[in-house]
């Protein structure tokens, strides 16, 4: 019987066929007379699935079999992507299934846009962990991600006469192919009711009696890695009623009641939150986080205890890494477990568990570290309340001690105290992460720096070791492989290898054609191809005609006022108002422009939405004018989602990266342009200042505040803005972009508090955007700084920050999973 499997699933050409034609008629219930795209699509899809679940089931057996240590990653958010190109390429089956499918009637191109984008994620941090993922996968260590399936991703962006307008997006209306309900693997998940006290033996035990029960479910996506047999899992939980609450209400004969419950139960992996910065403090999100946590914890500990164990093993077996603080009630959980459930002592329990946790940081704003509510925790979750409490007075104990004889001892415990003493009190996630993990981690080496030297300065003081950097990553797969197969050929072809797909590195070795003509002409032409690709994208989708001998000058990411695409939208009035007073003959010698931007703004963030209203009327104003025409042109990219990434990211020739100093901890854009050949017109922020570092800066546009200059230019951000930017303001404000009413406030904020310097780098920026110009008259300076870039990117893939997880955090070794003969 094995052996006729293994002829199943061949990767002969009529072997995919019959595999796609079986599922049509047996699994879409469909014939050959409405055979169409679509079902084409899910047929292909679900024939993968099957060499997926192949290769899974193999690398989950081997993994029981070898018993050694595995990494979950936990992140509430996955920015998955559409998976088929992924997967297929992952598995080396693409020109495959091109020429299988070819004969069937489909172009496989074709069938890749019937896919939807599960958007599980709002933006860095949810993509970072599906791109960790794919290097997890394809580095063969033994990990796992958690995560929630939303029933609604983030909300489809439309833009209606300028201004946002967000859609539900129910991304489930069609069957996803991908995944594998367990609907045997469930866990009952409690919330609220109170907590018991007795005595037993000399000990106090704590029970928690909740009063209200659901149930998670597990549903399996498998990530396959690349030109490896090794297939992970993302493990996503679906809330579901439970049957055993309903007897109560029932009994009590209250059926609506019942039904309303059950409704609750169901509510709560609804809908993902779409703020990816102020922590709302909605209860309904507290909710998600522990019944994902709670689901997640029990999970571990089941698939810890099939053998017979020391509970002292657990942190041989297991690492648990928190994206962010939004798992955090994982610590609580675990400690939970392990003392009321399995009887530990709080000491031992305690040893446990901080050398499981390890936690990484994505933001150095304080309004952004996530604080909930003593009182709501109470109410929800009272024994975690007690537990954090616990953990607390450990702590200030210790810390007590340590600054008994400062004079500032009191100020210092409340500083690194888990509970704000405000009204109304709360905890701190953020401080709980770092007292309960092992290792504390930023996302760049400027980021990690400001952690160590402000945001956490006297938990740096305190537990030294603790803090480390692991500068992000994205993978090469999706962001090059998949998305630019211009230069995806050329690197193969000159390389003579597809090997810089699993060590990026690699690509350096081709610098010694950057004077080749041939290769700088190949290099020229993809570019030109992506950029063709995009505008047809755009005429599409935005109804503009775009020149595609212009400057592609791209800003894609959510939008945010330290990002500062206000600054560009500044930027582009400049340009237009410089362009206007020139002459034709003038006119006739500047470098064409495309300015692009795309992002979702927060539904609830009114700054963010503005600006997206601002880039409309200059696109209004710009686009329309006879005087301009091709010159320049300004469009604002709607709904901005990881397969519109996949369009836009390879046809930049200029990527702006302008957050200000010290507030962007990372970025992972500028990484997957640059490797795109586009080039950076950035600030010293985030991962810049390391990719400049490797790719050199004069390969680069590099302008503004330095971040050890920002705090004293706050002091005098009310200063004025100067007369070229000052025309610029007072054009907003008389309404030449947009109603003024609505949109003076913009330009009323920089000028009062400018909090994020836009002013004071402003000349220094589009001194810089001069520049850029000036190479670009000379198209063989900026093929070569394109070039430059792109091949020095080695050290951004994440397979090297994965490494370094494995290495400095983890501990982890990999399990290479045999081939099959
Ligand atoms: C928190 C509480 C309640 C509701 C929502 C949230 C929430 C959700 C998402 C808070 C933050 C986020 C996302 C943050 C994020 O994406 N940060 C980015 O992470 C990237 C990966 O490390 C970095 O490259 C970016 O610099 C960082 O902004």
């Amino acid at each position: 019987l094995w052996e006729l499997m293994a002829e199943y699933i061949d990767t002969e050409k009529s072997t995919i066929q019959k595999a796609i034609v079986a599922h049509v008629e047996y699994t879409l219930a469909r014939t050959r007379f409405n055979f169409d795209k679509n079902s084409c699509f899910k047929a292909a899809a679900l024939s993968i699935r099957d060499r997926l679940i192949e290769s899974w089931n193999d690398t989950q057996q081997l993994f029981t079999a070898e018993d050694k240590k595995r990494v979950y990653y936990m992140s509430i958010e996955f920015l998955i992507g559409r998976s088929m190109q992924n997967a297929l390429i992952n598995l080396g089956l693409e020109d495959k299934y091109r020429e299988a499918l070819e004969e069937v009637g489909y172009k496989l191109e074709e069938l890749y846009d019937e896919e939807v984008d599960p958007g599980l994620g709002n933006g860095g941090l949810g993509r970072l962990a599906s791109c960790f993922l794919d290097s997890l996968a394809t580095l063969d260590y033994p990990a796992w991600g958690y995560g929630i399936r939303y029933d609604y991703g983030i909300f489809r962006q439309m833009i209606v006469k300028g201004y946002q307008v967000e859609m539900p997006d129910y991304w489930l209306a069609q069957m996803n192919p991908w995944e594998i309900e367990r609907s045997d693997v469930t866990y009952d998940i409690y919330f609220g009711g109170r907590v018991e006290k007795k005595w037993e033996n000399g000990i106090e035990k704590s029970n928690w009696i909740p009063n209200e029960i659901v149930k998670a479910i597990a549903y399996d996506n498998p990530i396959p890695g690349y030109d490896t047999f090794n297939t992970i899992n993302l493990r996503l939980w679906k809330s579901m009623p439970t049957n055993e609450f309903d007897f109560q209400s029932f009994n009590q004969g209250d059926y609506f009641k019942a039904i309303e419950t059950r409704q609750k139960a169901e509510y709560i992996t609804s809908v993902l939150y779409p703020n990816d910065s102020t922590p709302s403090g909605k209860e309904l999100r507290l909710r998600q986080q522990y019944f994902f946590c709670c689901a997640t914890i029990q999970d571990i500990i089941r698939r810890f205890l099939k053998k017979p164990r020391e509970w002292e093993e657990l942190p041989d077996k297991v690492a648990i890494q928190l994206n962010d603080t939004h798992p955090a009630i994982s610590i609580p959980e675990l400690l939970r477990v392990l003392v009321d459930k399995y009887g530990l002592e709080w000491q031992r329990a305690w040893n446990i568990c901080y050398k499981v946790f390890s936690y990484t940081n994505h933001t150095v704003m304080p309004e952004a570290l996530e604080k909930w509510s003593v009182e709501l925790f109470e109410r929800l979750l009272p024994r975690h309340l007690e537990i954090i409490y616990l953990i607390n007075f450990h702590f200030m104990n210790q810390v007590g001690q340590r600054y008994a004889n400062d004079p500032k001892k009191f100020d210092i415990m409340g500083y690194m105290s888990l509970i704000e003493e405000s009204r109304p009190k709360a905890v701190r996630m953020a401080n709980l992460c770092i007292v309960s993990s092992h290792a504390v981690n930023g996302v760049a080496a400027l980021h990690s720096n400001l952690l160590k030297t402000q945001l956490f300065a006297r938990f740096h003081e305190y537990f030294p070791k603790k803090f480390q950097n692991k500068t992000n990553g994205v993978t090469p797969r999706r962001w090059i492989k998949c998305s630019n197969k211009g230069l995806s050929d050329i690197y193969t072809k000159y390389l003579k290898s597809n090997n810089w797909l699993s060590d990026l590195y690699e690509t350096k070795n081709l610098m010694s054609y950057i004077d080749n003509e041939e290769f700088q002409e190949e290099f020229r032409q993809a570019k030109l191809q992506n950029k063709e690709r995009l505008a047809k994208w755009v005429e599409k989708e935005c109804g503009i005609k775009i020149p595609t001998d212009a400057m592609f000058d791209i800003m894609v990411k959510r939008i945010h006022e330290y990002k500062r695409q206000n600054l560009f939208a500044l930027y582009m009035i400049y340009r237009y108002f410089n362009l206007k007073a020139m002459t034709v003959d003038d006119r006739a010698k500047q470098v064409k422009r495309v300015f692009m931007v795309g992002g979702k703004a927060a539904p609830g963030y009114i700054a963010a939405k503005k600006i997206i209203k601002l880039i409309n009327s200059i696109g209004d104003v710009v686009n329309n004018d006879p005087d301009i025409g091709d010159l320049m042109k300004v469009v604002f990219l709607p709904n901005y989602c990881v397969s519109s990434a996949q369009i836009i990211i390879p046809a930049a020739d200029l990527t702006e990266q302008i957050s200000t100093a010290g507030t962007e901890a990372s970025g992972t854009s500028n990484m997957k342009f640059v490797m795109n050949g586009a080039i950076i017109m950035g600030t010293m922020d985030g991962a810049n200042v390391e990719i400049v570092e490797d790719i050199g800066i004069q390969n680069a546009f590099i302008f503004g505040a330095r971040v050890h200059e920002v705090d004293r230019l706050r002091v005098q951000s009310g200063a004025p803005a100067g007369s070229r930017l000052q025309r610029i303001f007072d054009a907003i404000k008389s309404g030449t972009f947009g109603n003024p009413k609505e949109l003076s406030s913009l330009v009323e904020s920089l000028e009062q508090h400018d909090i994020y310097l836009v002013k004071s780098d402003f000349y220094s920026y589009i001194e810089k955007q001069e520049e850029a110009d000036a190479v670009y008259k000379n198209q063989d300076r900026w093929l070569k700084m394109s070039i430059t870039g792109a091949l020095n990117m080695g050290r951004f893939s994440s397979d090297r920050t994965i490494h370094e997880y494995a290495e400095d955090i983890w501990d982890l070794e990999s399990v290479e999973i045999p081939k099959p003969s």
